[in-house]
């Protein structure tokens, strides 16, 4: 069967081209700091995002725990949106490996505002945890791929450079942000002082993420790399095929953001869905099904049989990802499926 599968961008397979220079590509040891080819990812990130120096990781995850622990102390707070990756998906690690506690707070669509950060920063107080952190996420996973706009994050900066605190960017998905709205990554990454980006996401890149910052911060951030065991050795094979999709893959992530908007128009007109067709800004959907005869479960079970691969958010929530491997043709059948499912109201499933 050709599987349609919509769980992730994650699961996208290197194409035969990216594995060739993978193949191909000039190693050396990069703890001696000797990888060409990782040296060449790093200069190059580095200068797309106008950050002084940039450190390749094997993981978003990895990403994000080396800059929280670069940029906070032990029994220090970090602000995040209720929703983010780093609160909800990260396994606990800044407690776990930072020793900071997290401040979640719920923001509209993923995106918190400069006054609802203001009123959580701690008062200068014996009680209280000092805020030393604020964490954005751009696109916004959880919320459905939302961009964060950027004169909100550029508040957000001044009063986080007034209080002298650090701001750390999931940016995960910033590849995406930057092609919906042809805002360039230089000027996403401007307010921060440190960016996670993710190779292996919608750039179709097997492995791999990149932290960025000033070079100051990346030196502290590889020596954490290393004491989370991030440090790899003839990585320039993978680092090849993230240099490959950064260079192949990024502009083409328009196409991933129009599929999805054609699924989500043709999804929000059936019976049992909702869905807010402004989430839909890049190339994730995140829909809830209330449906009188099918539950979320069922319909992702008869999906399947339909070799249609979505995945449950929890409670009614389901997504939709849309990746390098998504055909015009698996977006009619997709739509299709979908119609046939849900389009007859009252049909017994
Ligand atoms: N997201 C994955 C899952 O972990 C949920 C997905 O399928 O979307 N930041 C953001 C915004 C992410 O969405 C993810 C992965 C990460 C960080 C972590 O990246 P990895 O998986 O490389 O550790």
């Amino acid at each position: 069967m050709h599987w349609i599968d919509y769980r992730s961008d994650t699961i996208t397979k290197p194409t035969p081209e990216m594995r060739k220079v993978m193949a191909e590509a000039e190693v050396g040891d990069d703890v001696f700091g000797d990888d060409p080819t990782v040296n060449r990812l790093q200069e190059r990130v580095a200068e797309l995002t106008g950050k002084e120096a940039a450190l390749f990781v094997p993981s978003g995850t990895m990403g994000n725990q080396i800059s929280l622990n670069a940029h906070t102390q032990p029994g220090q707070e970090v602000i995040v949106e209720a929703d983010a990756h780093i609160f909800y998906y990260e396994c606990g690690a800044p407690g776990m490996l930072s020793g900071v506690q997290l401040r979640p707070l719920s923001g509209k669509h993923g995106v918190l505002t400069a006054e609802q950060i203001a009123a959580a920063i701690r008062p200068p107080d014996v009680h209280q945890p000092q805020t030393s952190l604020i964490c954005l996420e751009n696109t916004h996973n959880r919320a459905g791929g939302t961009i964060y706009p950027l004169e909100e994050i550029q508040r957000i900066a001044r009063l986080a450079r007034e209080k002298g605190i650090k701001l750390h960017l999931d940016g995960a998905r910033l590849w995406n942000a930057a092609v919906a709205t042809g805002i360039s990554l230089k000027e996403w990454c401007e307010p921060f002082d440190s960016v996670s980006l993710c190779f292996s996401k919608g750039l179709g890149a097997p492995i791999g993420s990149i932290v960025v910052g000033s070079r100051s911060f990346i030196e502290r951030a590889h020596y954490y790399r290393k004491a989370y065991g991030g440090g790899m050795r003839q990585v320039g094979i993978i680092a090849a095929g993230a240099l490959y999709a950064g260079e192949h893959h990024f502009e083409r992530l328009a196409d991933d953001h129009r599929h999805a908007r054609q699924i989500a128009e043709a999804l929000v007109e059936l019976p049992g869905i909702q869905l807010n067709l402004d989430t839909v800004q890049t190339n994730i959907i995140i829909f809830e099904l209330n449906h009188p005869t099918l539950s979320p479960a069922r319909l992702v079970e008869q999906l399947n049989d339909n070799g249609i691969l979505i995945i449950s958010m929890g409670g009614n929530k389901l997504r939709i990802v849309t990746h390098l491997h998504i055909t015009d043709a698996d977006v009619e059948k997709t739509i299709a499926v979908f119609r046939q499912l849900l389009g007859h109201p009252g049909r017994i499933h």
